[in-house]
């Protein structure tokens, strides 16, 4: 399809921020690192960055007729193949470029499907990506069609025509519907490996690519998810169990990471690999310490933690709950804290905070017990005695607890089980339960 893998083998590319009034210039260049590191992860290499000052967007160019035409004499002299936008560009900005400059164009949003179609490794994700490419092409076939008779040597070739294109806008959308069948009967299936999972206190890791998210969930469970300096390495949630030294089990799932202006039909696409941030019972946001700019990068994660928890009403657990997930916000890295960051400094900003270094090891000790506290804090405890012929609310019981003790004693089903404090409230409103908090004589 049209709409595989952009990238060509030895890109040449070129990168374009703009400055607008209200960022500053430093911001910019530490924009543009970071999109340069998404360039690599996407298999290009960067031959030139330019940072344009603008008091705002040109419409119809994007960065300005000037800005353009300089550009227009360097991608020939320094054999630059492929330009790349630190924005998202209109399709109309996009085709304006491209036949100013010759060159492929391919703004933010492009860039990081690119990486997740390379990345995507099972079929929920590959489909989650594919759904997200078609998307964001539907609007933009002329343009990408361009792009195909560029490739193919013929730069100036027409486009199809309009029934061609019509046509294959009806094969997209029929594709779109397709895939998203198959999404569907996917995550049917994740649901139910999801509901076994009930049981457990199950502590999700969220944040910025690259944080060290996967380190952690290695370092804690003793398993070896891949953990690379490249961004995006995770694109599926993986869960393990954690048994820490002298505290309770709970299951640690690691997530996708997030970045600056993540394209809003991925996060619609990877609905269903979020659904492990909207369901757990605490969050570890982590950062990294060891990079500046990290406030930023801690306010990117809150914003798309809060679309992906949002709708529920700025973060109830579940519809009319109130209260958002507990989190707790973990600095990694602290082995290679920049000059005048210390984790006393970090912590005294963000109280609560827990510095630590998922590489050497450093502070998960101070991390296990945090995590205890919260488990603490949520699950409980009890003895709970259930008339036995109450199927509904010894099954209910059943699917939501640990039980560690079961008898039966005459007519009743004596349990002892540990579990969240709400479903021990649904457990006793449901049917005749008697409950006693705390362990069994
Ligand atoms: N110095 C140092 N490096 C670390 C630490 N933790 C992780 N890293 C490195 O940071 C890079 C990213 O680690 P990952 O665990 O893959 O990060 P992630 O958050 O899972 O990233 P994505 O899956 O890409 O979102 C790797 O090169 C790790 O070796 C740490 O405590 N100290
Ligand atoms: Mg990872």
């Amino acid at each position: 399809m049209f709409i595989s893998n952009t990238r060509q083998p030895d890109e040449k590319a070129c990168l374009v921020g703009v400055k607008l009034p209200g960022s500053t210039m430093d911001e910019e260049w530490r924009n543009l690192r970071e999109l340069e590191q998404l360039a690599h992860a996407a298999g290009a290499e960067v031959v030139m960055s330019t940072v344009q000052q603008r008091t705002r967007i040109d419409g119809t160019s994007y960065i300005g007729k000037g800005k353009l035409a300089w550009l227009a004499e360097e991608i020939p002299a320094r054999q630059i193949n492929l330009v790349i936008f630190d924005d998202d560009l209109s399709p109309a900005q996009a085709r304006n470029i491209e036949e100013s400059l010759k060159v492929n164009v391919v703004d933010r949003t492009e860039l990081i499907l690119d990486i997740f179609s390379r990345r995507a490794k099972t079929k929920q994700a590959s489909i989650q990506v594919e759904i997200a490419q078609l998307t964001y092409a539907l609007p933009r076939l002329t343009r990408l069609w361009e792009h195909l008779s560029r490739q193919a040597g013929g730069i100036g070739t027409r486009g199809p025509g309009e029934t061609q294109l019509e046509v294959d806008r009806r094969k997209i959308r029929e594709r779109i519907s397709h895939l998203k069948k198959e999404l569907k009967k996917i995550e049917a299936q994740v649901v139910q490996g999801r509901k076994q999972r009930r049981e457990a206190f199950n502590v999700t890791l969220a944040g910025y690519t690259n944080a060290g998210k996967s380190t952690l969930l290695n370092r804690l469970s003793g398993s070896e998810v891949r953990a690379d300096a490249q961004l995006f390495s995770t694109l599926d949630s993986t869960s393990r169990r954690v048994e820490p030294e002298g505290g309770a089990a709970f299951v640690l799932t690691d997530t996708i990471g997030f970045i600056r202006k993540l394209p809003p039909h991925l996060v619609a696409g990877f609905r269903a690999t979020l659904m492990d941030v909207e369901e757990a019972d605490l969050l570890l946001h982590l950062v990294d310490a060891s990079e500046p700019g990290s406030e930023e990068r801690i306010a990117v994660v809150n914003e798309v933690l809060g679309g992906v928890i949002g709708g529920r009403d700025g973060g109830g657990k579940k519809a009319g709950e109130a209260g958002l997930i507990p989190t707790i916000l973990v600095f990694n890295k602290a082995d290679n804290l920049p000059e005048g960051i210390s984790a006393d400094n970090l912590r005294a900003r963000h109280p609560g905070a827990v510095v630590i270094s998922a590489a050497t090891g450093e502070g998960t000790g101070e991390l296990l017990a945090a995590i205890k506290a919260e488990m603490e804090k949520e699950m409980i405890t009890a003895v709970i005695r259930i008339p036995a012929g109450d199927g509904r609310t010894i099954a209910m019981l059943e699917a939501n607890s640990t039980v560690r003790r079961r008898e039966l004693d005459g007519e009743t089903m004596v349990f002892e089980a540990s579990l969240r404090r709400r479903d021990l409230g649904r457990i006793e409103s449901s049917g005749e339960a008697e409950i006693s908090i705390g362990r069994a004589q």
